[in-house]
């Protein structure tokens, strides 16, 4: 009975039982990738979509099920899905970035991604893994609790999905094509939706407006997901207060606030009470932008409308008083504010003993045009990022994990520094016109004995301009020890690390200008992107991946990839 197992984790060893109560399900979904024609800000645009919707299907399971879903490409573009914040463990081959885990899916085939939810449970989400097709091509991965477990908070009367998004007026893939073939940052989005919808106070989107209506007294779990490109979102509802229960399907302790900020991956469990006045009441969500140097952005705001049952339906929402976008203080105080629930189903300690130790750099910079190109980037150059110097190239004739399973040479070096190759002031703004801002391109990874014990200190570099990136790890979450700004100080930094009740993520926004330590046990065998979640910065090689073996004493082996595994 496929899915009916029950799997363990002792040590190294995995222990496969048969679940008596078969408690385990099986959830088989088919995924159709193709193009779309939606009105969105009074113009039709043929978008890549799955299954006819913005956001596309909702997929909800309980901890323990197996996923099966067919992914069927028919649109005109390669594709990967990923599946957001979910371990894999011993799965690898299902996790979805493109060149890492596996070759895309060529227009007109298909693949199917099957993997099993142990260890974890809340909001996580889907989304295409190939340039910028997430764009349009994303939707919710609900994790119930099993059968018979409970929240540990207050049984909710309703819950809510609420997916964050950006939208363009253009094809997503053109702005991206346009971008790196001049080596300048992309066009500027022009909206941002709630569920696929911009809201009232962009033209033509009356009716293209997120309702949902409360009934007074009522409790609901509110499901927010970052699933925008290129921007953190300050959130907020007019005359409500959130209560966070979860971030990225981790529960926390409940934190109370008005304002929650979302980097894009990150997601946040929230409860709120309708226990207002009856009326209409406007949530909006606008950027939080905070990156210094840089040019315009899009400072627009989506709004959704929370209607109270029964109240009159020609009222004016009241609107709530929004940060302003630069608000860094508002920010660092939501991100830096939040514990992890203690003891709470799926929590694990800090591991104590640290086994590699890595300070890593990370930041933009700048590098050659390339070949016969013109680029129109400062100075004739292109954008580019890095990580401890090293800017991530993709492999393009075979995947990462292919080439560390069949130990296929000259895809990828092992040499991806634990230290940055020089020392400097990273945070000095007098750096942003430094030529130390050019990058050293290659596929550098970092390999892992199976169950080390990894710390990471990320510290943002000045080069071009200081900017908060939100670092995404596959495969794993991590914990958030501490995080500040300007340089990270190895003395006194490290006394105010929290070893008793970090909060628990798999997408960190490290403070602009800052720094921010995290850790991890490297004990689910594969190849693990760790990347900036802008879309922007992940081309210009803001990534680098983490390569954990397996374990050598006992079964926790990667068994081979699937037999319809795409191919490059
Ligand atoms: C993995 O590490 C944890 C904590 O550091 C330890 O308790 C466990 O025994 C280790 N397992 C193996 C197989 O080394
Ligand atoms: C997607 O559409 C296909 C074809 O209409 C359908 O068979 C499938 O059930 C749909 N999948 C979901 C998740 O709705
Ligand atoms: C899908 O849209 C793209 C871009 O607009 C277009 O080039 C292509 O012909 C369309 N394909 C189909 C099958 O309609
Ligand atoms: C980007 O913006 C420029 C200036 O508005 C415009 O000319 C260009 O067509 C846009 N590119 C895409 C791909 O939409
Ligand atoms: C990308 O842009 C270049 C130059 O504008 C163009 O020649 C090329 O066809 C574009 N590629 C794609 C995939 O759209
Ligand atoms: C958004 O930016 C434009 C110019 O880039 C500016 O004119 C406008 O006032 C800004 N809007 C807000 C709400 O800040
Ligand atoms: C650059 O142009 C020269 C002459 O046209 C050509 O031989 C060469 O292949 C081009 N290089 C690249 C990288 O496109
Ligand atoms: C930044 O670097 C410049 C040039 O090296 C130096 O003069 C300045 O004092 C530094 N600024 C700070 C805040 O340390
Ligand atoms: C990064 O590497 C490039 C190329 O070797 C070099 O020019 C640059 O100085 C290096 N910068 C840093 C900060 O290490
Ligand atoms: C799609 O993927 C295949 C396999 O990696 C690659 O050869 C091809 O160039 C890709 N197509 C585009 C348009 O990038
Ligand atoms: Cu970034």
């Amino acid at each position: 009975m496929a899915g009916a197992h029950l799997v363990l984790f002792i040590g190294c060893a995995i222990v496969l039982l048969a679940t008596s109560t078969a408690s385990a399900a099986t959830v088989e979904r088919s995924f159709h990738v193709q193009n779309l024609t939606v009105w969105r800000l009074c113009r039709p645009q043929v978008i890549t979509a799955v299954n006819g919707s913005l956001p596309g299907p909702t997929i909800y399971a309980r901890e323990g099920d197996t996923l099966i879903i067919h992914v069927f490409n028919k649109s005109p573009y390669n594709l990967t899905i990923h599946w957001h914040g979910i371990f894999q463990r011993l799965t690898a081959w299902a996790d979805g970035p493109s060149y890492i885990t596996q070759c895309p899916i060529l227009p007109g085939n298909s693949y199917t991604y099957r993997f099993t939810i142990t260890g974890q449970e809340g909001t996580l989400w889907w989304h295409a893994h190939l340039l910028w097709l997430r764009a349009t091509v994303y939707g919710a991965l609900i994790i119930r609790p099993k059968w018979g477990h409970t929240y540990p908070f207050p049984k909710p009367y309703k819950e809510v999905l609420l997916l964050l998004g950006e939208w363009w007026n253009s094809n997503v893939m053109d702005v991206e094509n346009e971008s790196l073939q001049l080596g300048i940052t992309p066009n500027n989005s022009d909206a941002y939706t709630i569920n696929g919808k911009p809201g009232e106070l962009y033209p033509c989107s009356k009716k293209q407006t997120y309702k949902l209506k409360v009934a007074p007294g009522k409790i609901y779990l509110l499901r927010l997901i970052n699933a925008a490109l290129n921007n953190q979102l300050f959130f907020e509802i007019a005359g409500h207060v959130l209560k966070v229960v979860a971030v990225d399907a981790a529960y926390t302790d409940p934190y109370v606030t008005d304002i929650i900020v979302l980097a894009p991956g990150q997601t946040a469990d929230v409860l709120l009470t309708a226990e207002q006045w009856p009326g209409a009441y406007y949530m909006a969500g606008r950027p939080y932008f905070n990156a210094e140097n840089a040019g315009p952005f899009d400072n627009t705001t989506t709004t959704g409308i929370l209607v109270y049952e029964g109240s009159a339906s020609a009222l004016i929402p009241k609107m709530p008083l929004l940060p302003a976008f630069n608000d860094t203080p508002t920010a660092h105080k939501f991100s830096s504010g939040l514990t992890s629930l203690v003891g709470a189903r799926h929590w694990v300690p800090v591991p104590c003993k640290v086994d590699e130790q890595m300070f890593i750099t990370i930041g933009l910079g700048l590098s050659p045009c390339g070949g016969n190109a013109t680029c129109q980037g400062p100075n004739g150059l292109r954008f580019s990022a890095s990580m401890n110097n090293a800017s991530f190239q993709l492999p393009t004739s075979l995947s990462l994990l292919e080439a560390f399973f069949y130990d296929v040479k000259g895809i990828y070096t092992a040499d991806f520094p634990d230290v940055p190759p020089l020392v400097f002031d990273y945070t000095n703004r007098s750096l942003s016109q430094s030529p130390l801002g050019f990058t050293l391109k290659g596929t550098r990874v970092k390999k892992f004995k199976y169950n080390a014990t990894v710390e990471i200190v990320l510290q943002n570099t000045a080069f071009v301009g200081v900017e908060n990136h939100p670092m995404h790890l596959h495969g794993n979450n991590f914990h958030v020890l501490a995080q500040g700004f300007g340089n990270f100080d190895a003395i006194n930094d490290r006394k105010k690390f929290n070893l008793i009740n970090p909060v628990i993520r798999n997408t960190i926004g490290v403070p602009v200008g800052g720094w921010a330590v995290i850790r991890f046990q490297a004990n689910n065998p594969g190849a693990w992107l760790f990347h900036c979640h802008f879309d922007v910065h992940l081309p210009w090689g803001l990534a680098t991946v983490f390569l954990v073996e397996n374990c050598p004493i006992l079964s926790s082996t990667l068994p081979p990839p699937p037999a319809d595994f795409p191919k490059c």
